[in-house]
């Protein structure tokens, strides 16, 4: 398939670029808090993928977190690109690991096409919908059932802290009763570590659009179940909360555990 081939390239030529950036000095600026930061290399990374994706076919839009292609999106008609060029900005200035890039392939709103890749890792998750998910070409399979005293599940600390998002007190009851929790500061990491069996949920109380649009096209061919945290379906034209789980698990942990404030 053209466009699938066209994506692979794109990514490796931006891992490539983003591995040669560990030998510079970056430029790191704060957006909209301490931290949410960017760098020169996210912006550098975004309009490199913006500029392939132009020369590909100048009529699919392109949205993306560093807005290099300074479109308004207030609907997801045609073939929509939503791009983010490194998520985890944080862990990659700080560790150089635990980040990917992440493209989702939409059309009239149905995701076609996802990938993320976890360039330290060298981990490229994809699916085409319909067709499969794969990790490095090999086919990922559906989820298999497990009880939630077995799961492990993707939690940030600081919603077991008190906090005005969510009950904190009830998150604790979740973190008490599963087998272990996980936090690695990469939202499509986590999304793939659900999707790949290695863990059985991922909670967050708040992501954008170009954190989930490639997991979510990945997560259905697995069977893993998403929804923003108050059992809504995702809407990838806001920030939202968040949960990706293993579909024995997921209802659970949305009706005992998870109380938005
Ligand atoms: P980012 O690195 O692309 O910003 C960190 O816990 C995870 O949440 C990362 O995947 C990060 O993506 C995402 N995230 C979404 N919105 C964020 C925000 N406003 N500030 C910090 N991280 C955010
Ligand atoms: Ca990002």
């Amino acid at each position: 398939m053209l466009i699938h081939k066209y994506v692979l390239e794109i990514i490796q030529e931006a891992a490539s670029r983003i591995r040669q950036s560990f030998s510079q000095t970056m430029e790191i600026e704060t957006k909209s808090g301490a931290n949410d930061l960017v760098t020169n290399i996210d912006k550098e990374i975004e309009q490199f993928i913006v500029e392939k994706i132009r020369a590909f076919d100048a009529t699919h839009r392109i949205l993306g977190e560093e807005g290099m292609s300074h479109e308004g999106f207030t609907e997801l008609s045609g073939i929509v690109w939503i791009v983010d060029p490194i998520d985890g900005t944080m862990n990659f200035i700080r560790q150089q690991r635990n980040f990917t890039i992440s493209i989702g392939i939409y059309e009239d709103g149905i995701g076609k096409f996802g990938y993320i890749y976890d360039v330290v890792r060298e981990e490229l998750y994809y699916a085409i919908a319909g067709k499969g998910a794969f990790l490095n070409d090999k086919p990922l399979a559906k989820l298999q059932p497990i009880p939630l005293n077995e799961a492990i599940v993707g939690v940030n600390a600081s919603w077991i802290a008190k906090n005005k998002r969510v009950n904190s007190e009830k998150i604790g009851e979740l973190v008490r009763t599963v087998r272990g929790t996980r936090s690695y500061g990469c939202a499509t990491i986590e999304m793939m570590f659900v999707v790949t069996g290695r863990m059985e949920a991922y909670v967050s109380m708040r992501l954008s659009p170009w954190d989930i649009a490639a997991g979510a096209v990945i997560a259905k061919e697995v069977g893993a179940e998403f929804s923003t945290l108050r059992g809504q379906p995702i809407n990838l034209l806001k920030q939202d909360t968040f949960i990706i789980a293993n579909p024995s698990v997921h209802k659970e942990i949305l009706e005992d555990y998870i109380e938005i404030l």
